[in-house]
């Protein structure tokens, strides 16, 4: 019998693609048991094809877990992860509870899997979507060329601000769908009114440029988080990274445009080879053939989606590409689940 598995927050957003993916992947594991919070328990969820019932979180449903996943708001992983790694569990955490703890390693499997022993709370931080979308492509080529500088601008999912976020962008779509708005200062915003959800202006027929809460020198929490875990996840603690979040109509799959600096001089046709061949990434660039990654295709699948490729042409240290990546599945419950796995080797001796 393999390791056994606690899910908590099994019933949410990620916490269903998890499930979705424990069935899908090789079964490593023994028991695998869901947990939520308490006014969730009681129902049954099908997880490797068995009807499972969820239980109350609490710390009779932790006793026994050698691996914990924690798919739920940060206050609550605050609360109960150390509860479970005191236990003597493994804990995944993909919330920002302890992504720059010192003492938890910050993990993405295809860039820094050896990170995920060194664990002295028990606790391994999974980053937040936006820096899984393009971690995965820019570690390939760090690992090659040295990386010296990042600006990007990221345009993310409505989904990403959770089933709030999806309601409001198809509420909004309803609204102007059929109209000719679009065309006159403000006509969007009193089409859908003041409520814009989680958002802080509309979303449907615009693009809003902010994620997250506000932070210092007028950058927000996720463009501060994205170079922080960046720089924690490639152990570069001088990286120069520049992110601007910005919110786009789109349900489900972050992209990313990247300017990536580089120690090394660069060439498409090797950057190219390395994409190609990188764990966790699909090279989609041919733009002559209408060829580079979309949401639309992208969505619902693991990998990084990379195209754009080019070198810079005043700067032969430079390339810039554009990435997507579903933030549900690599951005959450993806990459969570591969940690996991990581761990879950440890039982096998
Ligand atoms: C967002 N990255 O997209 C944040 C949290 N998932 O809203």
């Amino acid at each position: 019998r393999g390791p056994a598995l606690a899910v908590v927050g099994a019933t949410g957003g990620a916490g269903a693609v998890l499930l979705q993916i424990l069935s899908q992947h090789a079964d490593v594991w023994g028991e695998i048991r869901l947990i939520a919070s308490p006014r969730s328990a009681g129902r049954k969820l099908v997880v490797r094809g068995e009807e499972t019932e969820v239980l109350p979180l609490g710390e009779e449903a932790l006793d026994g877990a050698d691996v914990a996943v924690f798919l739920v708001p940060e206050q609550v992983a605050a609360q109960w992860a150390p509860v479970a790694a005191a236990k003597g569990a493994v804990v995944v955490d993909t919330s920002a509870a302890f992504r720059m703890d010192p003492d938890v390693p910050l993990v993405v499997p295809e860039v820094n899997p050896h990170a995920v022993r060194l664990r002295p709370r028990g606790i391994v931080a999974s980053p937040h979507c936006v820096t899984l979308a393009l971690i995965v492509a820019v570690g390939a080529l760090h690992a090659e060329y040295g990386l010296s500088g990042l600006v990007v601008s990221t345009y993310q999912a409505v989904s990403g601000a959770g089933r709030a976020g999806v309601e409001t962008l198809r509420a909004q779509l309803s609204l102007v769908a059929g109209t000719e708005l679009g065309t006159g200062p403000g006509d969007v915003r009193r089409a859908v009114g003041e409520d814009t959800g989680p958002f802080a202006a509309p979303v449907a027929l615009n693009v809003v440029p902010w994620s997250g809460e506000p932070a210092d020198g007028g950058w927000s929490s996720e463009e501060l988080g994205l170079r922080a875990e960046t720089r924690k996840v490639l152990g570069l603690p001088r990286l120069a990274v520049a992110a601007t979040c910005v919110r786009v109509p789109v349900v489900t799959t972050h992209s990313v445009s990247v300017h990536a600096t580089f120690e090394n001089e660069v060439e498409v046709a090797r950057a190219h080879e390395i994409l190609a061949t990188a764990p966790g990434v699909v090279l989609l660039d041919d733009p002559a053939a209408g060829e580079f990654p979309t949401p639309a295709d992208a969505v619902g699948t693991d990998p990084a989606w990379v195209g754009r490729v080019r070198r810079s042409p005043d700067d032969p240290y430079a390339l810039d590409l554009f990435v997507c990546g579903d933030n549900l599945r690599k951005g959450s419950a993806l990459n969570a689940a591969q940690i996991a796995e990581l761990a879950a080797g440890e039982f096998s001796g």
